[in-house]
This record gives structure tokens, sequence and C-alpha cells, in this order.
């Protein structure tokens, strides 16, 4: 097998190539070459100059991730960043694309570094649970300084390579072929009689790196990366370059990453970055079959779902018709757009140009004739399925015959919605979440009908839209009954009520998380408790911020309400009965003040509760934050092994990504069914088991997890056994 790497010499000079698909990741044979190339050059004295550049669509973007599990394959990079380094000819970084991780700290080993202006650098290692590993914790405190170094180790997303030459990270920028301008830039490196320029020889700059800095830098990390210590391990790896050697910074930190890339954390976060790639491969799905081009898309409602779906359509360059019945909800829908990019501008995350280049993508209209010509039609009214079969009735007799048409559904059944359309196979779900124009999930619902051309083109558009595009089917492979599903055989063709997210939220999160309301837990408690395991937010801040009538009508409209008996969600329906919708209406689980966002914990709640539970005649008693864990969490991964065993969704990965990107369960555990296997799926049939003999009704373990417990297999063994 070839090395991924080779050696062109132009005269005095040596050009090393690295060709590694897709993304020239460093892994063992790419180190074994760049090693051997270094040392034969090294030793070679009619070489003046080396030149590192990369074949392909990037630059080295990192160490090869699939190698992580396998434990150190000699050469280090260590080593070879070592031998760069130490190279007594001066070496010059060509970069391109991104030059992530490992590639960053093999630009920083070498002694010169140029790149192309729309070239990116960074080091993302926290985003994996790790911290840098070789060099870049030792190496960029001394080109940039203790503190800026701290900050891009800390935020873990590149930064551009205009941005780097200003604070000294790149030295040249090449306006045009980066090749040519590369080897134009070592000959005047000769030319000017520049030596080699160890990067670990200069000195750390550590002014302004004191507590006060890391402190505060830190408590930003911790809320973007919750319950994860990468972060302070990076600290105490920047630490390292200011008090110790060079060489020995080097020993901290490799010591630090060796042992961080076996923790839990960095495995669920490993697993995420497969699954979330994988989850575009959809079994069946033909590669062959090009995506629908989308450039005009209408979008039929402007409430808070529709907006924010216009605004990412905008920030993707699309131009948007967004189309309201009503002139005050039309105008309400626009002035929240405005407010939206307004924060926006105030943030800096864009500038006022931006603003007003997307702002003039969207039209506003109130007539649905505004879909015509358009490439995709997105509704986003509210969720009844009567009014929603209505508008693709309507849209049947328009001029939008080539359009994809999609709905923005979370709940109800899309081959119903679709067949009102009268063309099912150019029909999908777009199951955004809010707000649309944050959340990074988009559930991608496939009907029974969908054609493959429009799924493809749903997926081109959650890419286009920098969404993680996840696939699922609205209903099961085989009718329910087959499996004796605990759903509940004969519902309407298997139609999986919420989909995959929503169906486990509503039939195991929420559903526990009011049952044990009743059983005497407060709704701060069960919040704590669950924010301690990790989520973002508890159920019960969750529900008030979404507005306790939304969900109560997407319950009673779609007939699960009549069809699930007590206590199922009993004290929110009888919350938004009461007008307690949540924070827009002041209180819901919670009391707001003066339009505040703090929850804050209501006696009158309390009262309802304890009221609803002698009605239902539930005897209150002590609740522990363990039972809350095990009650809130482990029906998902119950509802999760029905749902992949009805193939609606496809890998056990697939709904880590669901619930990691769209609920805010914890990365760091990895999504509900990478968490069940960590803890073995034996263990967790056990408890289930336990609650079903002492809970009965929803608690029957799902046939797929009582088959993976008693076989001694796991999820993720599962879902390879079917590749
Ligand atoms: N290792 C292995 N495979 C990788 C990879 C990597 N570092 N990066 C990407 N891939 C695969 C990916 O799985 C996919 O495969 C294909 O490449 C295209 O990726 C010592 C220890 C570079 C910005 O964290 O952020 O260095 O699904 O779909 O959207 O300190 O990939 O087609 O089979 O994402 O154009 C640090 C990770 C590693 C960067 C391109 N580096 N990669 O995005 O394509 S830790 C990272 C990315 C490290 C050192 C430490 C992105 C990208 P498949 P893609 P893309």
């Amino acid at each position: 097998m070839p090395l991924p790497t080779s050696i062109r010499r132009e005269g005095s000079l040596a050009i090393v190539t690295i060709d590694n698909p897709p993304v020239n990741a460093m892994s063992a044979s790419v180190r074994a070459g760049l090693l051997a190339a270094m040392q034969s050059l090294s030793r070679d004295s009619s070489v003046e100059a080396v030149v590192i550049a990369c074949a392909g669509r990037t630059f080295v973007a990192g160490a090869d991730i699939r190698e992580f599990d396998s434990g150190v394959i000699e050469p280090t990079a260590r080593q070879v960043l070592n031998a760069v380094e130490r190279c007594p000819h001066p070496v010059v970084a060509a970069l391109h694309g991104t030059a992530l991780g490992a590639g960053a700290e093999l630009a920083l080993a070498c002694h010169y570094r140029c790149a192309v202006p729309g070239a990116r650098i960074g080091l993302p290692e926290l985003t994996l649970g790790i911290i840098p590993g070789a060099g870049g914790t030792q190496r960029l405190p001394r080109l940039i300084g203790a503190r800026r170094a701290l900050e891009l180790i800390l935020e873990a997303s590149p930064i551009g390579a205009t941005e780097a030459q200003r604070i000294g990270l790149i030295d040249r920028l090449i306006q045009d072929d980066l090749a040519t301008g590369a080897v134009a830039y070592a000959r005047e490196l000769i030319g000017e009689g520049a030596g080699p320029r160890p990067t670990s020889g200069l000195p750390v700059d550590s002014d302004g790196f004191d507590d006060a800095f890391i402190e505060q830098r830190l408590a930003a990390a911790h809320k973007r990366m919750r319950g994860q210590r990468a972060p302070d391990l990076a600290v105490e790896a920047v630490r390292a370059a200011t008090q110790l050697s060079f060489e020995e910074g080097l020993d901290r930190e490799a010591q630090i990453a060796l042992r961080q890339v076996k923790s839990a954390e960095a495995k669920a976060l490993r697993h995420l970055f497969f699954a979330e790639r994988a989850a575009a491969r959809v079994p069946g799905l033909s590669q062959s079959v090009p995506p629908l081009m989308i450039q005009r898309v209408a979008i039929i409602g402007a409430g808070t779902m529709g907006r924010g779906i216009a605004g990412t359509c905008a920030d993707a360059g699309l131009q948007v018709e967004l189309i309201e019945a009503d002139a005050q909800a039309l105008s309400n829908g626009l002035a929240a757009l405005r407010a939206i990019y307004e924060s926006a501008v105030g943030r800096e995350r864009i500038t006022a140009e931006q603003m007003t280049e997307r702002l003039a993508l969207i039209h506003g209209g109130l007539a649905l004739e505004a879909v015509n010509d358009v490439d995709l039609v997105i509704e986003a009214v509210p969720e009844d399925i009567e009014l929603k079969k209505r508008i693709f009735g309507r849209l049947g007799s328009l001029n939008c015959a080539g359009a994809l048409l999609a709905s923005n559904t979370s709940t109800l059944d899309l081959d119903e919605i679709a067949a009102a359309s009268g063309r099912p196979e150019s029909f999908v779900g777009l199951h955004f979440f809010s707000p649309a124009h944050v959340m990074r999930l988009l559930e991608i619902v496939r009907g029974r009908r969908t054609s493959d051309e429009a799924l493809v083109t749903a997926l081109a558009l959650a890419k286009r839209l920098r969404k993680v595009g996840v696939v699922v089917a609205n209903s099961a492979r085989e009718p329910l009954a087959a499996r004796g599903s605990e759903i509940g055989s004969g519902e309407r063709g298997g139609h999986s009520f919420g989909f995959v997210g929503n169906r486990m939220m509503l039939e195991g999160y929420l559903r526990e998380a009011d049952q044990l309301l009743l059983e005497g837990a407060a709704p701060d408690r069960i919040d704590r408790a669950l924010e301690r395991f990790g989520f973002a937010m508890g159920p019960f801040t969750m529900s008030d911020m979404a507005g306790l009538d939304v969900a109560l009508k997407s319950r009673e409209s779609s007939g699960i309400r009549a069809r699930r008996r007590p206590p199922y969600h009993e004290v929110a329906d009888e919350l938004a009965r009461r007008g307690r919708l949540g924070q827009k209406s002041g209180a819901g689980f919670y009391r707001y003040e003066g339009g505040a966002r703090t929850p804050l914990p209501d006696p009158e709640t309390t009262a309802l509760i304890e009221e609803l539970a002698r009605r239902l005649g539930i005897e209150r008693r002590t609740v522990n934050d363990e039972e809350i864990e095990v009650r809130c969490v482990y029906p998902l991964i119950n509802e999760g092994a029905k749902i992949l065993a009805e193939g609606i969704a496809y890998r056990p990965g697939d709904i880590d990504v669901i619930w990691t990107t769209g609920y805010g369960f914890p990365r760091v555990r990895g999504g509900p069914m990478f968490y069940a296997d960590s803890l073995g799926l034996a263990n967790v049939y056990e408890e289930i088991a336990r609650l079903y003999a002492r809970l009965g009704q929803y608690w029957q373990p799902a046939p797929l997890l009582k088959e993976l417990a008693e076989s001694g297999r796991s999820f993720a063994q599962w879902s390879n056994e079917r590749q």
C-alpha cells in the first residue's frame, strides 16, 4: 500500500504532498510517510527549503478519529511534528480548506505558514471531548500568547486566514494559486537567508493570562459544552506551557490527552461525530438520484415556526415567499423576523449589511398564488390536520407542479396530509425545531410514497441550511399488530405519532415527569435532577417556554388524548385548561414575575397537583433524584427500541443525533441509545422490567430490548449486524 505522501523537487526546493482523501486525516500511514519524508529531506544538503501541502479539498483536518479506539500507533504525531520542527531547512506549511486539530498542530510545527484567504485554522478537539494532543497546547501559546491560545482552544471553532494573519498565526496570505504562491514564498525565504524558526524555541507571552481571565473563559466554555471536563483539562495544559519547559509541557499535554481520549465523554462525542455523518446515508436510498435545484421557497404560516424557517432559508441565500392568511399575522411575522436579525447584529453574529441582504430575500404575501413557480413549499401552520389538508388540497390547483411539497408537522400523519396534495411522491416532512434559526436538527419525515428524489433533495437542503438532517419514517415498516407493540395495535396504518423525537418525548419522558409530579416531586426538583443529568433544560421549564396550550392542542387534535388513560399528561393539560399557558401567560408549571423568564416555584401549581393526585387516588411520597433520572430517561431507551424495531428510525445513532441536537439530551452521554449501551442493556432491561412489575402499563419492556439484553448484545452491535 503506497504511503499517502510524496516528495517533488523543484531545484533546491522540496514539496511534500499529503494525499489521504477525503480530508487528509493524519492517519498512521500519513504519519509514517511524513516522518520518512522529513528524515530523508533533513539529511539532504541539496535541499534549501521544504513546503508541506495537501492534495484535495483541504489541508490536514485532524488526526484520524477512527484510530482513537485502537490505542497509540507509532510513529506518534509528536514524533512526526518534532521531526518537522527539527528539520535544518526552513519548512513552510501551505494551507487551504480547514487545517484542524493535528493539521493545525502540523502547521504550528512548521517554521512558516502561508494560506489562501479562504482557509480556516483551528483546534476543535474539545468538540470531541479531548484536548489538542500533538503540541497544540504548547506551540500555540508560543506563537500567539497564552491568552489568545486558550481562547482559540476553548472556542474550539476555526478562524479565517485573514484573522489568523492578524494575530500572528499565519505569516503570508496567498491571493492566487496556493502551490505557486507557497513555492514563491519559500524561494523568498531562501533568498532572504531565512533559516528554520522552531516555534518551540519562542518564549510564552503570559500577559493577561490570569485567574480572572481563565475563570471567565472557562465559564463561557462550560455553558457551551455542558458537563464536559475537556475545557478544564485544556486550561491545565496551556497553564503548563506558561510554567514548564517545552518538552515538560509536551509530556504534560500527552499525559492529559492520552487519558482523556479513553474517557466516557470522549467516546460519547466521537460516537456523535460519526453518527451525525452517518445520518446522511439512508438505507435503500439510491445515491445516483440528483437533488432538485432549490432557489425559491414558499413558507405558509408566519407564526413562530414559519418565521424561523424563513430566516434560516434567507441565511442560506434562498428567496422566500412568506405567506399568511391574515395581514396582521403577516406584519407580526415580518416584524419578529426583523427583530431576530437586529438582535443578531447587536451580538455581532452578522453585519448590518448582511441583515439587509437577508431581509431583502424575504417577501411577505397574503395570497397562496405566491407559490407559483417556487421550487419548494413548506407548510408551517398550527398542528391541525384538517387545516393542513385543506392547504395542500388548494395547492393542487396552483402552478407549483414542479415544486417539492413539505409539511413542518411535528406529530401528525404525513401520509394523510400528502394524500390531500395529490402528489404524495413529491411530499416530505421537514420538521424544524424551535427556534428554527438556531436549532441544528431537521427531522426529515419519509412518507410511504415519498420518492428518492424528494428525499435526496430534502437531505441536500438540510446541508445547505447548515442543519443536521435525520431521515425517519412516518409509519412502521409493517402493521404494528404483527409486533405486539405497546403503542397499541390498530393505530392508523402504523403512523408513529410524533415520528421519533416527539414520540419518545410524549410516550415516555414527559409522561413520566408529569406522573412524578403527582407522586410527590415538585416541578423544580424534577427539572434540577434532569439538568444535573445533563439536559440543557428541565421538562417543565421547557414546556412553559413552548406553551402548554400548543401541547394540549396537539394531543387533542390528534385524538391521542382520548386514547391514553390518566394520568397521561393530566397536570400539563389541566394547567392549560385553567389558562396557565407558561411563560407567555405569566404562569404555567412555574410563575413568571413582570414578564421575566425566570421560572419561580408556584404554590398554586402545587395545590393543583395535590388536588389531581387526590382525585386520581395517587398516594404522594418523597421521590429522589435517582428515581427521577431513571423514570424519565429509561422510557426514552425503551421507546427508542420500539422505534428501531418498527423501522421508524434506521439506526440507534439517528435517535442519538435527534435527541442531542433537538431535545438537549447531554452530548457527553452520547444520546439515549449510546447511553443505554454504556450502562449495559441487561441492566437497563432489568430496571425496566422491575418498573413494569411496579408501575405496569406503560413500562412493558420493548421486545428488541429484551432480545438484546438476553443475548448480551448492544444497540450498536444490532445496528452493525444490519449494515
Ligand atoms: N478523522 C477521520 N475521518 C474524518 C475526519 C477525521 N479527523 N474528519 C472528517 N472525516 C470523515 C467524515 O467522517 C466523513 O466520512 C468525511 O470525512 C467527510 O467529512 C492530535 C487528536 C473537516 C470540516 O475535529 O470537522 O486532531 O461520512 O462529512 O462537512 O490534537 O469533517 O463520508 O464516511 O464532515 O465537508 C480534530 C473533524 C481531530 C475535524 C469537513 N479534527 N472534521 O466537513 O465533510 S482530533 C476535527 C470536521 C485531533 C490532535 C487531535 C469536518 C470537516 P464519511 P464531513 P464536511
